[in-house]
């Protein structure tokens, strides 16, 4: 069995990128694997969050693991910050990055441009993310596009420790399928759709109710033309919607074209938000009773003892390698 590894921050509500990104593949996963799915709270705290909605995202996002189909019987579902050896091993592997390796992670200049003051911890995350990865000595990791480069760095800085202190990390590969890469923005397809854009028409959430899914769907911007045709290039807007129906409802590009031939965006656009709903309102309808249930807390308790045995054990290892002296 492969191990798997990844996690979503609890930094607002999930978006459809979150979840065709990284959600729908964690379900996917967890049938032939062993799988570990964190809520990353540490990463969240990379930018400001109040501590009242930090609690709420947290218990909200865990839920929606649940809801979305994470079975805890099959896959460790914790919070980050309730496994000490997180951060431990994440500072062990900031000693070990190069400032030049994080200065050119474009996640970094997305996140921290046209700030006044920007939080070292949002410099230096892409450490506690290799550390995230390999506590777990985790084969594959299933995320969207935009973190392809933080994986690269997570390989390197295995292949970095392994040469120093002797082969011991596990090199991780990405993984990614064919479609869901990137979901873009609904206002500006040259942006990635993001949970944190203080415009919620940019995104869509995976609680927003039908109707606000159908309203924020028919004001996406879109070209003035009205051919339903994957052109990346000259028609990103369109492009994106198409990708987003692809993955909803299991339908190839080509398929989608031949539907909406001589048609014009507006059946298309109808259409797509229906195929939203029909996979999102099932979701929210079991959120609803699983946050009635209260049964987070005894899922995120299991999960954390199930993670720690091995987390425990990598960082003890990884310390004694590097000269630390282990009572
Ligand atoms: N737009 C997206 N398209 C495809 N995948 C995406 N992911 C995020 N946005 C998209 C994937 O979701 C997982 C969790 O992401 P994260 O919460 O750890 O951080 P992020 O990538 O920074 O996501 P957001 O939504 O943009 O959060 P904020 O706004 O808080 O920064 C990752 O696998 C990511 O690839």
């Amino acid at each position: 069995m492969k191990r798997v590894l990844s996690g979503i921050q609890p930094s607002g509500q999930l978006t459809i990128g979150n979840y065709i990104g990284a959600l729908s593949k964690f379900v996917k996963l967890q049938h032939d694997n062993r799988c570990f799915f964190m809520i990353v709270d540490l990463h969240a705290i990379t930018q400001p969050q109040e501590p009242e909605a930090l609690r709420e995202q947290s218990e909200s996002v865990s839920a929606l693991y649940l809801a979305a189909g994470i079975d805890p019987s099959k896959a460790s579902i914790f919070l980050q910050s309730h496994i000490p050896a997180h951060a431990e091993l994440g500072w062990l592997l900031t000693t070990l990055t190069y400032m030049g390796e994080l200065e050119r992670m474009t996640q970094f200049k997305d996140k921290s441009s046209g700030k006044e003051s920007i939080g070292v911890g949002l410099f230096t995350y892409p450490s506690l993310m290799a550390a995230d990865i390999l506590l777990y000595q985790a084969d594959l990791i299933p995320v969207g596009d935009d973190q392809k480069q933080h994986i690269e760095l997570t390989r390197d800085l295995a292949h970095r420790f392994n040469s120093r202190f002797g082969e011991f990390f596990t090199m991780p590969e990405l993984y990614m399928d064919e479609l869901g890469g990137r979901v873009m923005s609904l206002d500006d397809a040259s942006k990635k759709m993001s949970k944190s854009n203080p415009n919620p028409a940019s995104f869509i959430a995976m609680l927003d109710e039908p109707d606000v899914i159908r309203k924020k769907l028919s004001r996406a911007v879109t070209d003035s033309g009205r051919e339903v045709k994957y052109d990346p290039q000259n028609k990103p807007e369109i492009a994106n919607l198409m990708g987003i129906y692809s993955h909803f409802a299991e339908m190839s590009i080509a398929e989608i074209e031949a539907r909406y031939e001589g048609q014009g965006y507006g059946p298309f656009k109808k259409d797509l938000a229906e195929q939203l709903v029909a996979v999102l309102e099932p979701i929210q309808q079991r959120y609803r009773e699983i946050r009635k249930s209260g049964e987070v807390a005894g899922v995120l308790k299991k999960g954390a003892e199930e993670a720690a045995v091995i987390a425990n054990e990598t960082v003890l290892e990884a310390k004694k390698r590097m000269g630390f002296l282990i009572n």
